[in-house]
């Protein structure tokens, strides 16, 4: 039996292609948090654990995962069976009641750790992937109209995404209606436009939003209001006929439940690192197909690590309604990956191999990795909105 012998995490600066303007960062960086369990037979699996602002997004910042890892994870889980991901798991759970992204990342490994030994793809470990390749939406941020537009049509020609993402909620309501109507219509029929508020929006602020992005032909908003707001965004699913996406709300199958029951949104925006990994991440997927809930295959930015291991368990998935965003590794100016994921066709391609199906470029991690050779703290390359 492999035991779980030593669990190691670095954190990685990733430099970003452009800013990323969300309503509550702007981000330069992209800092992840990459986790290494060693087990005793010699193999070792890779995780990732990743928010997005550091802390302006989510109650877990990349310091605060490596040290939910180090100093309360790793102690709960090492000397346990490594081929038994449940039962390190729950140990996991029992040790640390919060911090899921954490959680997520030594999950991810043991997983990795799993299939590689057993020579089959995570996909495999969760009963074999339905599909080979997942339709993919790209984020409009750059925070200019203009730019955005080129950006689109840059991606449509390259035939790399069809669905756009736009952030909004750092301007008022009205400007960014107008903004949102400027590239909706220079895009036309050729791509899906959803919106992003990131919690934003007062629920004023997103009746006149709302109203206004299903006047202008949006197909979608996702967490236009507080993540707190269960109620009202349940109201604001009733009364628009645009579909309402729940985010940040959505911290594991427990919330899940509860935007179920009193369908509070339309979609599920799933992502591993805010369930609490993929076992949990599976189960906010199984109560959102009971409910009759479009799902969609989120991401938290992470790099091909992160990215490889959802789309290991979203490739599991009968039908996501809205696809996946699984863009993250496009985000950024370098790729941590010796052989970077596939993106053509409006697709990620699933990458074969075991485990999650991918490997590091240890030179590129150890260059990007802080404190290391460089040592530039992120929020000095994080601006927050105000
Ligand atoms: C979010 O809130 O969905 C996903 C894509 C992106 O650009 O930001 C993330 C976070
Ligand atoms: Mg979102």
């Amino acid at each position: 039996m492999p035991k779980i012998e030593n669990i190691s995490t670095r954190i990685v600066d990733l430099p970003t292609i452009r800013g990323h303007v969300l309503s509550m960062a702007t981000m330069t960086v992209q800092s992840v948090v990459l986790v290494h369990v060693h087990f005793s037979d010699g193999s070792v699996g890779i995780g990732e654990g990743t928010s997005i602002g550091g802390l302006s997004y989510g109650a877990e910042s990349p310091e605060s995962i490596a040290s939910a890892i180090e100093t309360y994870i790793a102690p709960a889980i090492i000397g346990r069976d490594g081929d038994n991901v449940n039962a390190a798991r729950h140990a996991a759970e029992r040790a640390v009641t919060g911090n899921p992204i954490a959680r997520c990342a030594v999950e991810n490994a043991l997983w990795d750790g799993l299939g590689k030994r057993a020579g089959k793809s995570v996909a495999e470990l969760f009963g074999g992937a339905l599909h080979t390749g997942l339709e993919v939406a790209w984020t409009l941020a750059s925070g200019n109209a203009a730019q955005d537009i080129e950006e689109a049509m840059s991606m449509l020609e390259q035939r790399r995404h069809r669905q756009f993402k736009l952030k909004v909620g750092k301007r008022a309501v009205r400007e960014d209606i107008a903004h949102v109507a400027r590239i909706k219509s220079a895009l036309g029929d050729r791509a899906k436009v959803t919106v992003d508020v990131n919690q934003a929006w007062s629920l004023h602020d997103a009746r006149i939003g709302l109203a206004g992005l299903q006047e202008i032909g949006v197909d979608m908003v996702e967490q236009p209001i507080a993540a707190c707001h269960r109620h009202a965004l349940g109201t604001l699913t009733r009364d628009y006929q645009i579909a309402v996406m729940a985010d940040e709300a959505l911290r594991g199958p427990e919330d899940a439940l509860n935007h179920a029951c009193e369908h509070a949104a339309d979609a599920f925006a799933v992502k591993i690192a805010q369930s609490g990994g993929l076992s949990r991440a599976a189960e906010v997927i199984a109560i959102g197909q009971a409910a009759g809930i479009g799902l969609y295959g989120g991401t938290m930015l992470e790099s091909g690590v992160g990215t490889a291991a959802a789309l290991q368990l979203f490739a599991t998935v009968g039908h996501l309604a809205w696809g996946t965003e699984l863009f993250g590794p496009l985000l950024f100016k370098d790729d941590i990956l010796t052989t970077p994921l596939v993106y053509s066709d409006f697709q990620v391609h699933v990458p074969a191999g075991h485990g999650s199906g991918v490997t590091l470029d240890q030179d590129k991690v150890d260059f990007y990795t802080r404190g290391k050779t460089r040592a530039v703290p992120t929020h000095t390359h994080m601006k927050a909105s105000v």
